[in-house]
């Protein structure tokens, strides 16, 4: 089988060694064979890179948006075959799949236009006859790390505005998904961009990832990952003087009301709690029910987990795919049996046998859960949610923001007070109104608070925020 090169300068290189790509639906599917990169393709990257910034910010405007625009239409033009690629190597089910590779061409012609509009300000300076100017440039070399679970939306919505800002791009995608990154450099590479501007090594965070950490010539990081990465990640940045961005977990809370529409909130609970199985660190894996509609909202649940399709990514009608990965499924069920231990009432969670050997579950509810067990307050980031009862108003939002992380906050509720209200309340830098927490927008800024988020906003224009600096002309004349 061939194996799957790194793309650096413009040119697809070998790896040091390379990594096998295994179908999470189904053991004996080999997705394919990926280079891994060793510390000095990074070096290698890195430098070709830097020498390729300048070229890129001296072309006009519309040619960086005419690149960009190219890889939108091709990655949109690919939507189905990459999302088919996505479902095998991450085990999102078939339609999510293909949407996720939808929405990365969405993204990449969304920044071309934004690489237009880059805009500055003139100010009247406080002292006569001087003009000051404030213009935006772009950082230089920008180091990604991208997590497995959107693999190829993240890798979009960070390459996309850093390259659209003047930036150039060395891109290390999650280990378990090179796939789709690689999709991703391919579109890249036939949309014309010029060698060295994007750049991909795939491999190991302890290789690839701390080569771009260390290095100097690398002038931010964005990442997006779980908080222990992140902070690793931070530091390593501060000692080596580089801006970072940081997006990681979330324990996100979905209060329902007892004014809520049953039928509605089911299907938002759904959603939010169980697709993807549950692997988005916009999930919503605490359940806040008043208690006037606990039990009918408990027992629509139950029905309706029961009537969820869960199986192989690529079958017809699946709509829950598999755990992405066999420790990952090991962890999701040591949080299963943790919440027994914890005293909670386990609904579903256990493991599943399909046709093919993959890695399947059930979704879970951990009934009677107290917000301060371990499973209601550390991310599980599998197909899980604790269920916590409460009687007012004013304990649903005590409960709702007593949490370590602040990413995305909802509410199911028909009463305009109380959405107006929690909107105003809500600790996260999301939040829906009878929506799920998950399933957001690539033109509006996305983020959270507290330890769900470090740094500026990803996402629309507040990503320039991050990947441009800010420079201050005063002019005498
Ligand atoms: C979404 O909910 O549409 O890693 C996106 C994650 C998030 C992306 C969520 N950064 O799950």
């Amino acid at each position: 089988m061939d194996v799957f090169k790194n793309y650096i300068n413009g040119e697809w290189v070998e790896g040091q060694t390379e990594t096998t790509n295994v179908n999470p639906s189904d053991h004996s599917d080999i997705v394919g064979h990926y280079a891994a990169g060793s510390q000095s393709d990074v070096l290698v990257a890195v430098e070709a890179a830097k020498a390729a910034q300048p070229l890129w910010w001296n072309k006009t405007p519309e040619q960086r948006a005419d690149i960009l625009d190219r890889a939108g239409a091709i990655l949109l033009d690919r939507a189905s075959a990459i999302g088919t690629l996505l479902a095998r190597e991450e085990g999102k089910a078939l339609a999510e799949a293909a949407a996720e590779a939808n929405r990365a061409g969405r993204i990449f012609k969304y920044y071309a236009a934004e690489a237009l509009r880059m805009a500055g300000e003139n100010i009247a300076s406080t002292r006569p006859g001087i003009d000051v100017e404030i213009t935006r440039e772009p950082l230089g070399v920008i180091g990604l790390i991208t997590p497995w679970n959107f693999p190829i939306a993240i890798p979009a919505w960070k390459a996309a505005p850093a390259l659209a800002c003047g930036n150039v791009v060395v891109l290390k995608p999650a280990g378990l998904t090179p796939g789709c990154a690689w999709e991703m450099a391919k579109a890249l590479d036939e949309a014309g961009m010029p060698p060295g501007v994007f750049n991909l090594v795939m491999g190991s965070g302890g290789t690839v990832g701390d080569a771009l950490l260390e290095s100097r010539d690398v002038a931010a990081i964005s990442f997006t990952g779980s908080v222990p990465t992140g902070y690793h990640i931070a530091t390593k940045c501060v000692k080596s003087g580089k801006k970072v961005q940081m997006e990681m977990g979330g324990k996100n809370p979905l209060v329902v009301m007892d004014d809520a529409d049953l039928d509605h909130t089911i299907a938002t609970c759904i959603n939010a709690s169980f697709f993807a199985t549950g692997q988005r660190c916009t999930a919503a894996s605490r359940l806040i029910v008043q208690d006037g509609i606990y039990d009918a909202f408990i027992e629509k649940m139950q029905t309706a987990m029961k009537n969820l399709r869960i199986g192989h990514a690529l079958e017809d009608g699946t709509q829950i795919g598999p755990v992405a990965s066999v420790p990952q499924l090991d962890s999701n069920l040591a949080y299963v049996a943790l919440a027994r231990d914890e005293g909670a009432e386990v609904i579903g969670g256990e493991r599943l046998n399909r046709k093919t050997e993959g890695n399947f579950q059930a979704p879970a509810l951990f009934l009677g859960a107290k917000n301060d067990m371990r499973v209601s307050r550390e991310e599980i980031f599998g197909p899980c949610a604790s269920v916590l009862r409460f009687s007012d108003f004013e304990e649903g939002v005590a409960i709702a923001n007593d949490t370590d992380f602040g990413l995305s906050s909802g509410i199911c509720t028909t009463s305009l007070k109380h959405a107006r209200e929690y909107k105003r309340r809500a600790k996260a830098g999301m939040v829906m109104v009878n929506l799920p927490t998950a399933g957001v927008d690539y033109h509006v800024p996305f983020g959270g608070t507290k330890a769900s988020s470090y740094g500026s906003r990803e996402q629309g224009t507040y990503a320039a925020e991050f990947y441009t600096h800010v420079k201050t002309a005063y002019v005498l004349a």
